[in-house]
């Protein structure tokens, strides 16, 4: 592939709901633009974009594909993200590195919550806007009414540059509305056709509201239009470019990427009137402007990192400034290290091509980097940059990560490093009270197909489980008890005697100890290790094995022995003044509540009270939140709360949002009391056999 010159690039991101048709839209742009010679499809897991043997088992996009492609003298890059919501970290880091996001949606299923939320990150990063209305070739689909859609849902201008002739199967082609010329397609060939004289008057309208929406954009182009009410295809075009820029209103296309209809017109749409990335702003993490630009020194973003066991490393990262090649200096600014570029590659899907150069606003990834993560900038040594990294919402669904076994474990650690390291949206600890690890995402098919690959890439079995609920235990009521040990086995013997007073404290007060020894019956020296004795004994808990809280523990008599005694026998002595006590004091679990804030459309929030009703939650208060959404708040036992993302993801048809942080300990009803006991029973003995 030649170098291309900043202007001449242009970066287009398709984004939008699941199953919109993005994969094979990229497919058709890659056929029509001759850079392959046959479209792949889904079902055969055929397509270029979705080549990762994950996506092709799931028929869905998982990863952010960088495709590649001259086109009339441009090049053209393509990057195809996925839809579900699992992979928003693809999906917004594709946003953030294309001026130009381009919304696949589906005449048949309509807009969808991912295309709302892509639109949102488009927002967010201030891309240019571009909608392609899919799927036209299935029944009962009607552009205008998703035209209507899109003008209801975002409120802003929407203006068609293509209509389609016909629908369902009679889908014929497409009228392009800005050359005022009209195409059929006979056995995927394009032809040039009359207009349609039913859609003759439609297309006038339309063709008004083009030049008058470009007019708009500029006070030349305006005055112009008023004197003589027209403008040249040249100024049109200008116009809609800085329209497009401005964001003051959006094109919208149509067709059926699956029968290659409306593709060309699109292609054509995207070299002339999408803006090339030259002038496009970033913000460096000092929060300083940087313009994409050929001139001054080389910045490059990394919006994606993958480690193959193959391949090794890859970085993709998009050149902000200045051009890069293999002689130039870099350094990895957010590490400051110094990296050597041997040789440069573009790609499209899995293939990738050596390049001698990449220009300001292009996209070019590199192999065996191993110390460049995603989001790190890399810059010429002679002048660092920090580009400011993608803000990604944080892990809200948590399971367990249990290998399969010994080895499995041993090869888990490193390999698994390196999967999340990849992944901005993937967090891991090990919790030592749980002896659990704990893995933390986006939602189930994320983690699941981690999973997936742990045992492809790198030959790990794991398994994914409930993570346990950090329960605590406490009492009711107020006893005491004698502890007493002795031992004459021998030579020296054992002796600790200790009368221990136990009384429930209020919730978040922890343990307290009281000495109230009187005359020395316990000997001060001996005083701590009753402290300790209780201390681990609380520790180990009562009913379940959790861990005892809010107890008031008071030492307040014993006798000792002055050959006998010693710091162990008080601690034992100590444990069993517990042991003996606890029966008597009305032993109960505690159970962590989650302070919880869900945001919903109104007319979910009926199902989400209900629902929080149903977990045993509590509804604190609800207030509007912008259009049509209310935040319900609410405490919740966490035990009730673990698979919340993917529970709320149904009931709030994907709409919904929450967020939610520990608050306190409350007292479990008895019969769950019962469960978890039995369940902390059986978990012990699982543990036991283990060893
Ligand atoms: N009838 C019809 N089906 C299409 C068209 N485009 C795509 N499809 C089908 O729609 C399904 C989903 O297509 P994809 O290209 O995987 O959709 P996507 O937007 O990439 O989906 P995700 O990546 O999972 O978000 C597949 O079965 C495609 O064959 C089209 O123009 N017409
Ligand atoms: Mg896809």
């Amino acid at each position: 592939m030649k170098d291309y010159e900043t202007k001449f690039i242009r970066n287009v991101t398709l984004a939008g709901h699941n199953g919109a048709g993005k994969t094979i839209l990229t497919e058709a742009l890659l056929y029509s633009a001759g850079a392959i010679n046959k479209m792949g499809s889904i079902e055969n897991g055929s397509t270029i974009s979705d080549y990762d043997p994950e996506e092709q088992k799931r028929q869905m996009s998982i990863n952010l594909t960088v495709n590649q492609f001259e086109y009339k003298k441009h090049k053209v890059n393509i990057l195809d993200t996925p839809g579900y919501m699992d992979f928003v970290a693809e999906m917004a880091s594709g946003i953030y590195v294309s001026e130009n996001t381009l919304f696949v949606v589906s005449a048949s299923s309509g807009i969808g919550v991912g295309t709302e939320d892509a639109w949102e990150y488009s927002d967010k990063f201030g891309t240019h806007k571009i909608v392609f209305v899919n799927k036209m070739d299935n029944e009962h689909t009607d552009f205008f009414k998703i035209l209507d859609e899109l003008k209801n849902t975002f409120e802003k201008i929407f203006v068609p540059i293509t209509i389609p002739i016909g629908s369902a199967e009679n889908l014929k082609g497409v009228v392009n509305v800005l050359e005022g010329k009209a195409y059929i397609y006979k056995d995927g060939k394009r032809e040039e056709t009359d207009i349609p004289s039913e859609l003759a008057n439609k297309i006038e309208e339309i063709k008004t509201a083009i030049i008058e929406a470009a007019a708009e954009t500029d006070e030349e182009l305006m005055n112009k239009y008023f004197e003589e009410g027209t403008l040249s295809p040249e100024e049109i075009s200008k116009g809609i470019v800085e329209g497009i820029k401005q964001n003051s209103f959006v094109p919208v296309l149509a067709g059926a990427a699956k029968k290659n209809i409306g593709v060309i017109e699109l292609l054509d749409f995207i070299v002339k009137c999408l803006p090339s990335p030259e002038g496009f702003t970033y913000k460096t993490e000092d929060d300083k402007e940087i313009k994409v630009s050929p001139d001054g020194k080389f910045v490059g973003f990394v919006f994606k990192s993958v480690s193959d066991p193959y391949a090794g490393k890859l970085n993709y990262f998009k050149v902000i400034r200045g051009e890069l090649t293999t002689a130039t200096n870099v350094i990895n600014a957010s590490q400051d290290r110094h990296e050597k570029i041997s040789h440069l590659n573009v790609s499209l899907g899995k293939e990738h091509k050596e390049v001698s150069k990449l220009c300001a606003g292009d996209i070019g990834v590199v192999a065996k980097l191993d110390t460049v993560h995603y989001g790190d900038t890399l810059s010429d040594a002679s002048e660092p940059v920090k580009i400011k990294r993608i803000e990604l919402p944080k892990p809200i669904y948590t399971v367990a990560l249990e290998a399969d076994s010994r080895k499995d474990e041993e090869k888990l650690g490193g390999n698994i490093m390196k999967l999340i390291a990849d992944d901005p949206t993937l967090s891991i600890k090990r919790d030592a009270e749980l002896k659990q690890t704990l893995l933390s995402g986006m939602g189930e098919i994320q983690l699941e197909v981690l999973v997936s690959r742990l045992k492809d890439r790198y030959g790990v079995n794991v398994k994914l489980k409930e993570p346990r609920i950090p329960y605590r235990e406490t009492i009711e009521k107020k006893a005491e008890a004698q502890g007493k040990y002795k031992k004459q086995t021998g030579g020296h013997g054992q002796y600790g005697d200790v009368h221990i007073r136990f009384e429930p404290l209020p919730r978040g007060s922890g343990f307290e100890f009281v000495d109230a020894i009187v005359g020395g019956v316990v000997p001060a020296r001996f005083i701590p290790s009753v402290e300790k004795g209780l201390k681990e004994a609380l520790q180990k808990g009562f009913l379940a094995g959790y861990p005892m809280v809010d107890i008031k523990a008071t030492l307040f008599f014993g006798s000792y022995h002055s050959v006998d005694s010693s710091d162990l026998a008080f601690q034992v002595a100590a444990s069993l003044a517990f042991k003996n006590a606890m029966p008597n004091c009305k032993p109960v679990i505690l159970e962590p509540i989650m302070k919880v804030e869900v945001i919903v459309p109104e007319e979910y929030m009926g199902d989400v009270m209900g629902d929080i009703n149903n977990k045993r939650g509590k509804i604190l208060g609800m207030e509007a939140v912008g259009k049509g959404k209310q935040k319900i708040k609410a405490e919740v036992p966490m035990a009730e709360m673990t698979k919340y993302p993917i529970e709320l993801r149904s009931l709030a048809r994907g709409r919904g949002k929450f967020t939610m942080e520990f608050s306190h300990y409350e007292k479990v009803p008895p019969h769950i009391q019962e469960k978890i006991i039995e369940e902390a029973k059986k978990w012990r003995e699982e543990e036991e056999s283990k060893k």
